[in-house]
């Protein structure tokens, strides 16, 4: 057994810890510890006091801390309240709730409960409010340009999440490299309007397996948690090609403040920071001409090999992180002056260079299958799989966790063929299977063996493909794709894809 002694940190707001929900008194928020309201709604968070003593006299102060996307503090529409709490000993005692209506504004409440005795905190507990659809942000005089963060037109980090499991909410890179980013504004954006830009993004650096205190011992779900080992990045945003500025990252975050990467179960606690930089000067004037020119904005993002901290990068999206806003560029306009009515794009968007060559799924590939043991070399292309039955990709039971059923398989071993045609794949192109298995897989390419893994997934895994492993493939041909799954209980499935982006 390992133990990691290191001090962690936990992220809760109100300074929690989590001796906080360990006393003789103990704050009950009757309520689901993240929801999601829209704006104006009626909140209520139905409130008991545990009281495991036989103290009198206790009070309660609840409050909300942080701010809405647009900046302004929650306390400005939801101020703190105390009251006295009344409670019989070594009893549950309802205490009422906490009553407000949802903001005019977007982001994430952290409502926090504490109990004090006097000055001295004898208990806290808090829970999350996500409040979506604010109106005031932007405001009268702003034009926002979200982009979602997998709208990339590149991203050239050696290992990426290209290369290891993705979310859309998050694209991150390794060590150095850079993500780039081609935003098209609309033609009727008059740029002689625009008095100031900047930059907001939720920002964070990227360790591998740097922060994990046993390296040696890979679990997929291995996130660890933010604690004293920083690994900090230095970040330099150029803009139409010309830097604005080096963005210091402190850390690869993971802890309470990633309530959305908790919520997507993806990176689990995951999190950046959320910088504004303004763009001033040289850059202003650039993006300005490009705009006048009708000429795409390139943002990059960028860790030089050079930097000070070369520790990657994580840019997080509405849906991932801390903050549930995009990153944007946000226009301040003149007074009076109108927003643009067209539609920005981001264009040459690195996943419409995507190719899929295997498509999992039901929507997807439909493979030849049998579930009786086949003759030996039934892996090789040369062997004669007419009489098998055919049947739409995955191959499963229904309640598989992460399963995309097409077929039904419930015996204990499944045997998979297809045929695909691969086109040549320069060095520099990358290749990918996207594999779900439950239990023990075994794949072949033209009969040799491509990969094998053991017991059992419970999502689509990205596995890049190592040259070696390319090379399997016959470059124009068709190449023969052959699959064997093996069941012991439980649930159980496999699906496999591949996908391809071809770089010169
Ligand atoms: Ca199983």
């Amino acid at each position: 057994m390992n133990y990691d002694r290191s001090d962690k940190v936990y992220g809760y707001p109100a300074d929690i810890t989590v001796a906080d929900l360990q006393g003789a008194e103990f704050l009950v928020m009757d309520c689901p510890p993240y929801q999601k309201v829209n704006v104006g709604s009626p909140v209520s968070i139905p409130l008991l006091l545990s009281h495991w003593s036989e103290t009198s006299g206790l009070k309660l102060r609840m409050s909300v801390s942080g701010r809405s996307v647009d900046g302004r503090p929650w306390t400005e529409w939801v101020p703190a309240v105390e009251r006295p709490l009344e409670a019989a000993p070594y009893r549950v005692t309802p205490q009422g709730s906490f009553d407000f209506t949802a903001p005019n504004a977007g982001g994430l409440m952290r409502i926090a409960g504490e109990v004090f005795e006097g000055d001295k905190r004898v208990a806290a507990n808090y829970c999350v409010v996500h409040v979506t659809d604010g109106e005031c942000w932007p405001g009268p005089t702003q034009y926002l340009v979200p982009f979602p963060v997998d709208s990339y037109s590149d991203l050239t980090f050696a290992e990426s999440c290209l290369t290891r499991s993705h979310h859309p909410g998050k694209v991150y890179g390794f060590k150095s490299g850079y993500i780039e980013y081609q935003i098209q504004l609309p033609k009727d954006f008059d740029s002689s309007t625009i008095e100031a830009c900047r930059l907001i993004a939720e920002i964070g650096a990227k360790a591998d397996r740097e922060l994990v205190d046993w390296p040696e011992r890979v679990n997929r779900q291995d996130y660890p948690q933010t604690d004293g080992k920083q690994w900090p990045s230095d970040v330099t945003l150029s803009v139409a090609g010309i830097e604005a500025g080096v963005i210091p990252i402190e850390s690869d975050f993971a802890d309470a403040r990633g309530v959305l990467s908790h919520v997507a179960g993806f990176h689990h606690g995951s999190h950046g920071t959320v910088a504004t930089i303004p763009l001033e000067g040289d850059v202003l004037a650039a993006v300005k001409s490009s705009i006048g020119e009708d000429k795409p904005i390139t943002l990059r993002f960028e860790v030089k090999p050079d930097a000070a901290h070369v520790g990657g990068l994580a840019l997080y999206g509405a849906s991932m992180g801390r903050a549930p806003l995009d990153p944007a560029l946000l226009f301040t306009l003149a007074a009076g002056a109108g927003k643009p009515t067209g539609e920005a794009k981001l264009i040459n968007r690195m996943s419409n260079r995507f190719e899929t060559i295997l498509q999992t799924g039901p929507d997807g590939h439909e493979w030849r299958y049998t579930t009786s043991a086949p003759a030996e070399g039934w892996q090789n292309p040369e062997f004669d799989d007419g009489t098998w039955a055919k049947g739409k990709a995955g191959f499963g039971t229904a309640g598989t966790p992460g399963a995309r059923m097409g077929t039904e398989w419930n015996t204990t071993d499944i045997w998979l063929r297809t045929t695909v045609k691969v086109p040549a794949l320069s060095e520099k192109s990358l290749a990918w299977l996207s594999l779900h298995h439950d239990e023990d897989v075994e794949v072949f390419v033209n009969g040799a063996p491509l990969l094998e893994r053991k017991r059992f997934a419970s999502d689509y895994e990205q596995i890049p493909l190592k040259p070696e492993q390319r090379n399997l493939f016959q470059a124009g041909k068709q190449n023969v794709i052959a699959v064997h799954c093996h069941q012991t209980s439980g649930g159980q499935f496999v699906d496999l894809g591949l996908t391809i982006l071809a770089r010169e």
